[in-house]
């Protein structure tokens, strides 16, 4: 099966065997009838598992082209699974730039526990061998990074994991399967914010994981039921419903998401212009490579270089919206500083490039005229 009719045919075949619905049911049941004790039809709780969840996970996996899906609560408590495969002592190297809430996750919760995490510049895979020792046990990996969208090299950095025994887990929240399919390039865990392009409509938080080794599935599996962070039923739903237009708005939205960055950076009120399709992005090779588009994410920087410019700016916009979040068929605007990034400190921040004049746009599917025409007001 083409990645177009996996989107709507993947995994979805007998998910209503009593009536043969075109769309899975929503099994809004938290319990299913044992005739015997243990004598059930495969569920027998719906945190251990319930159909519409089970239909969400196989689409999952069919996208990914990976052999095993997992349904979280939210994308964090997707990376919460993951981190709990480890233990106090062991470590794991992350890219220093990254979701602030999963940046939060690592230091403000599993640091606690033990866990010890290394922020590093990705850019060049090899430099990463210097930060393995005997403790090392996963590398994480944004790319395109959420918002400074660099590029990290998966192929690379995957022959870097393999070579040390460690795992290799991508959130491919920015890019989603349709453009890059990190399984398909050496990870081992492939993670998602669904709430973003997956959902795609801004009316669902879930988050989910994919992955090819039985064993590692099997541990995950164990850890969705025994920690329990599941997501219901008709979340399941709406993600399974915005998958099946997946290729059809990130066509639009990596049309759109060009003719932004590029009326941006001849704008003269405009100073930087973050996004993987320019030709002198520091990473445009490896983009070339592992993407097959560049995607919706365009971030800026103005060229008064204040946060008062930024914030003016976010505030004139009509047809973008002020919000966090990302990947909806709406634009968006974001200002990480204050927004979605202001858990990570500010000398922290400011390393990577998350400045106070920084704006991050999530350009949606709408009439690139009415957008373009939208952000010249704004800035003029
Ligand atoms: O919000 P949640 O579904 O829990 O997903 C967390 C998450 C993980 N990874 C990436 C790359 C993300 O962008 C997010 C969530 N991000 C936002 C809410 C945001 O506005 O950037």
């Amino acid at each position: 099966m083409k990645f177009n009719t996996k989107t709507i045919h993947g995994g979805q075949h007998d998910t209503d065997p009593a009536f043969e619905s075109v769309m899975p049911p929503i099994y809004q049941t938290s319990t299913y009838k044992q005739s015997t004790p243990g004598g059930h039809k495969g569920f027998e709780y719906s945190r251990s598992g319930n159909p519409t969840r089970a239909a969400l996970e196989r689409s999952l996996a069919s996208i990914e082209n990976g052999k095993f899906g997992l349904g979280f609560g939210s994308g964090l408590a997707a990376i919460d699974a993951v981190l709990k495969l480890f233990k106090s002592g062991d470590e794991i190297i992350s890219t220093n730039d990254l979701y602030g809430g999963s940046y939060r996750l690592f230091t403000k919760i599993f640091q606690d526990f033990g866990i010890k995490f290394r922020f590093v510049s990705m850019e060049n895979a090899g430099e990463v061998e210097q930060y393995i020792n005997e403790n090392t046990k996963m590398i994480w990996v944004e790319t395109p990074t959420n918002p400074m969208m660099n590029i990290i090299d998966i192929e690379a950095m995957s022959r870097v994991a393999k070579k040390y025994n460690l795992l290799l887990a991508v959130d491919n929240t920015f890019a989603t399967a349709y453009l890059q399919r990190p399984l398909e390039l050496g990870a081992d865990i492939v993670m998602h914010s669904a709430t973003k392009y997956l959902g795609g409509h801004s009316d669902v938080v879930l988050g989910s994981l994919v992955v090819n080794d039985q064993k590692l599935a099997e541990r995950l599996y164990f850890i969705q039921k025994a920690s329990g962070a599941v997501p219901g039923p008709q979340d399941c739903f709406l993600v399974l419903r915005g998958i099946k237009t997946l290729h059809l708005r990130m066509q639009r939205h990596c049309e759109n998401g060009e003719a932004v960055a590029r009326f941006l950076k001849d704008h003269p009120k405009v100073d930087k212009v973050y996004w993987p399709g320019f030709e002198d992005h520091p990473n445009h090779e490896v983009v070339k490579k592992q993407m097959s588009g560049f995607g919706g994410m365009v971030s800026l920087t103005t060229a008064e270089g204040t946060l008062e410019s930024a914030v003016s700016f976010v505030e004139k916009l009509k047809v973008f919206t002020l919000a966090e979040s990302l990947g909806g068929v709406e634009s968006l605007a974001g200002h990480p500083a204050t927004m979605t990034h202001a858990s990570i400190p500010k000398e922290e921040r400011e390393k990577t490039g998350i400045v106070d004049s920084l704006i991050r746009l999530s350009v949606g599917i709408e009439d690139e005229e009415d957008l373009l025409n939208d952000l010249k007001q704004a800035l003029e």
